[in-house]
């Protein structure tokens, strides 16, 4: 697994300054803020984690008796940390295009911040998990209503229950133009495929059509 954590680093011995991966190469020409959403528990901290490039920014808080009864803990109940603002990472997709994934809290109670989290992002990946799919339904909402364009990354959990994903698209009410992918959010691989499906479905917004005569 190709998670580094916060916590594992800050007792490293980090030279002081920036280090040689955390400055970008005068050759990037774009910039693009890209949000991980989806409900409690369903990979965001775990995606930005494996695939940035930089040591990522988590704000995990150990899940304490206070949230008993207010924070839906169902179906991940072996569950101890949780995102309270945001998570930050950067991954750039080639010598050009850089990404900021920002990872956004699960917890309902915070979900007041997603607004400001989702201001100026192109895109968004919505992660699902095929156990508790409603958990995400707020997040794809949230996404349509400020006409974010996102794609649905399925990540893949032990035992959980596996659909076509015609029916998954079904289940959520999704367009045929939604982009579909299964993913495994603790592989570096495997959640950069997803950004790169992002990107690309991004650029085939972009991309007119000629209106036929
Ligand atoms: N098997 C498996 N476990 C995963 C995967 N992605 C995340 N996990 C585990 O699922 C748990 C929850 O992952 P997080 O990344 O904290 O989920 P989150 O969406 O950030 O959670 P909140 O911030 O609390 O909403 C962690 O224990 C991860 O190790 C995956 O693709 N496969
Ligand atoms: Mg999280």
């Amino acid at each position: 697994m190709d998670y580094r954590s916060s916590e594992a680093l800050a007792g490293s011995e980090a030279p002081v300054g920036p280090r040689s991966e955390d400055t970008l190469p005068s050759s990037v020409s774009a910039a693009v803020k890209v949000v991980i959403v989806g409900g409690f528990g369903v990979g965001k901290t775990t995606m930005v984690g494996s695939v940035s490039e930089i040591r990522p920014l988590t704000t995990e808080e150990t899940m304490t008796q206070a949230g008993v009864g207010v924070d839906d803990i169902a179906g991940v109940e072996r569950k101890t940390e949780t995102t309270v603002a945001m998570d930050f990472g950067r991954i750039s997709l080639n010598d050009q295009l850089v990404l900021y994934l920002f990872g956004t809290p699960g917890q309902e109670r915070f979900w007041f911040l997603w607004d400001g989290l989702f201001e100026g992002a192109l895109g968004a990946v919505v992660l699902i998990d095929t156990r508790r799919l409603e958990v995400s339904f707020d997040a794809v909402g949230r996404l349509e209503e400020r006409a974010v364009p996102f794609v649905v990354a399925i990540n893949a959990f032990p035992h959980a229950p596996v659909y076509p994903m015609s029916e998954l698209r079904a289940a959520m009410d999704l367009p045929d133009s939604v982009p579909m992918v299964d993913c495994d959010a603790r592989d570096r691989g495997s959640s950069r495929d997803t950004l790169l499906t992002l990107v690309r479905y991004l650029h085939s917004l972009t991309t007119v059509t000629p209106e036929t005569p």
